[in-house]
Order: structure tokens, then C-alpha cells, then sequence
């Protein structure tokens, strides 16, 4: 099996400089109309048209499940510029956690998002190591961007955060719809890499997580439910670019 957790998170803030952008396209559409084969081709013309514009693609369940890691795979070897991060949202233990490291690593993918609330030992512990061992980065979740977030997750934020720094995990996801957090995370950990989801579809407006500290914006329906998702993502660029004037 190739290994592909070959290209450290310095690899997503070398694109991000290259091609001058802080977007990060959430891809979470799967074939609900169309062939699977079809749906892959037209993945890839749609990324290829993305890359000058788009730094990582961030590909959620939907996609992932509907398409197999073999579909997944097909579309990121033939687009391999990208930055690529499983959003499988992971929350097991530190078992599984390696063999879901150990997947993601042969399909390609760059980095993973895990759930910090799993907690230290027997679970984050060795999901960090397996994913350190392959050269890949984890996002922790310490905060997510719905409301009902608020009603549990979002309570034990501080912890969360405490627990993943004690781990030196520097990658976050945190929401673009609740920025203290995004502040906070910047004010504890200036070297933090935060990368934001909840603008456009879910309410925030696009640059507002970067004003709060985030270094990315995490996109989904903004982009691939538009009529030109090209210019869309076009236009997000110009106020997500990399280099501040
Ligand atoms: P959209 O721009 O279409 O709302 O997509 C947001 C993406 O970010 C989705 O893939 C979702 O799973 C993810 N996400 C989120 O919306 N809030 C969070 O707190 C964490 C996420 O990963």
C-alpha cells in the first residue's frame, strides 16, 4: 500500500502561500442522481477547476461512505495538489483509532478531524500517535459550530482544549458561528492552526473567522450548491486571500 500521511501540515500553509488562499472547500456531495463513475468524473473536473482557488479539500461522510475509499481515493490521486483531511469525526478508541489511521493514510488523505472528547488514554493518546507515526496531522474538535453544541460539547470547551494541548496537537476545527472560541484558541495558542466551518450555509459571513484569529474558512453548500461554483469560489478568494496587504 502506498503511504500517503507523507506530506506534514506544512505542506497545507506551503499551498495556502502558494496559491494565496485561506479556502478549504467542505465536499460532502455524493452521487444521489448519477452513476458512481460519472459523479467521480465530475468531482475531479470540479477540483481541477478549484486549484487556484481552493488550498484543501475536506471530504465528509456522505461522500466517503457513498463512495468507498476506492472512489475517494480515484478522485484525490488524480487531483494530488490538494491538501486532503478525512472528516470522519472520530470518537472510538485508540484501536480503532490506528486502523482508521492506517485507512485514511492508504487512501491519500493528509490529515484527520477527531473528537477531543474521547479523552486521553486509550483514545486520542494512540489515535496521535498512529497519525504522528505517518506523518499525518489531526484536527481536534473542541467546540462545533451548531447550536445544540452549546447544550453539551461546547460546555467543556476549556477542558477539551487543555486536553488536546497537553497532546500538542496545534490543528483545530472550531466554528465560524460562535468566533470566542476561535479567540480564544488564537489568545491560548498563537502558533494554532484554526480551520473554521459555519460560514455562508450556516449563517457566518465569509472573513469573519479570519478577523476573529481562524487561518481558514471551511466552505461546503456555499460553493457546490451554486449555480457557478468556479466564480463563487472565485470571489470567496479575494477576501480569503493568504498574504494580507
Ligand atoms: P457547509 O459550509 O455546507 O455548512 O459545510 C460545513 C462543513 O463543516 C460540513 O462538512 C460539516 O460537517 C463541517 N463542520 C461543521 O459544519 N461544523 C463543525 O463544528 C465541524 C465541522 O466539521
Amino acid at each position: 500500500m502506498e503511504w500517503a500521511f507523507t506530506r506534514p501540515i506544512t505542506k497545507l500553509l506551503e499551498r495556502a502561500e502558494t496559491i494565496d488562499s485561506r479556502l478549504i472547500l467542505a465536499f460532502d456531495m455524493y452521487p444521489k442522481n448519477s452513476k458512481v463513475e460519472q459523479f467521480i468524473e465530475d468531482s475531479i473536473e470540479l477540483l481541477e477547476g478549484l486549484r487556484d482557488y481552493v488550498v484543501a479539500v475536506k471530504f465528509g461522510l456522505p461522500t466517503i461512505m457513498s463512495l468507498g475509499i476506492t472512489g475517494v481515493k480515484e478522485i484525490i490521486s488524480s487531483c494530488r495538489e490538494y491538501y486532503y483531511i478525512a472528516d470522519v469525526k472520530f470518537a472510538d478508541i485508540g484501536y480503532i483509532g490506528r486502523l482508521i489511521a492506517e485507512i485514511l493514510d492508504g487512501v491519500g488523505f493528509d490529515a484527520i478531524i477527531a473528537h477531543t472528547i474521547i479523552g486521553l488514554k486509550g483514545g486520542l493518546e494512540e489515535l496521535v500517535e498512529e497519525v504522528k507515526a505517518r506523518n499525518g496531522a489531526l484536527f481536534a474538535l473542541c467546540a462545533m459550530s451548531h447550536r445544540g453544541a452549546e447544550e453539551f460539547l461546547n460546555r467543556h470547551f476549556e477542558e477539551l482544549l487543555d486536553t488536546a494541548l497537553k497532546l500538542n496537537i496545534k490543528s483545530f476545527i472550531l466554528p465560524a458561528t460562535m468566533p470566542k472560541y476561535i479567540r480564544e484558541v488564537r489568545l491560548k495558542c498563537p502558533n494554532a492552526i484554526i480551520a473554521s466551518p459555519g460560514i455562508g450555509a450556516q449563517g457566518a459571513k465569509p472573513g469573519s473567522a479570519i478577523e476573529s484569529g481562524a487561518d481558514f474558512e471551511i466552505i461546503g453548500r456555499m460553493i457546490y450548491k451554486a449555480k457557478d461554483p468556479l466564480n463563487t469560489a472565485r470571489k470567496l478568494k479575494e477576501v480569503l486571500r493568504w498574504r494580507r496587504s
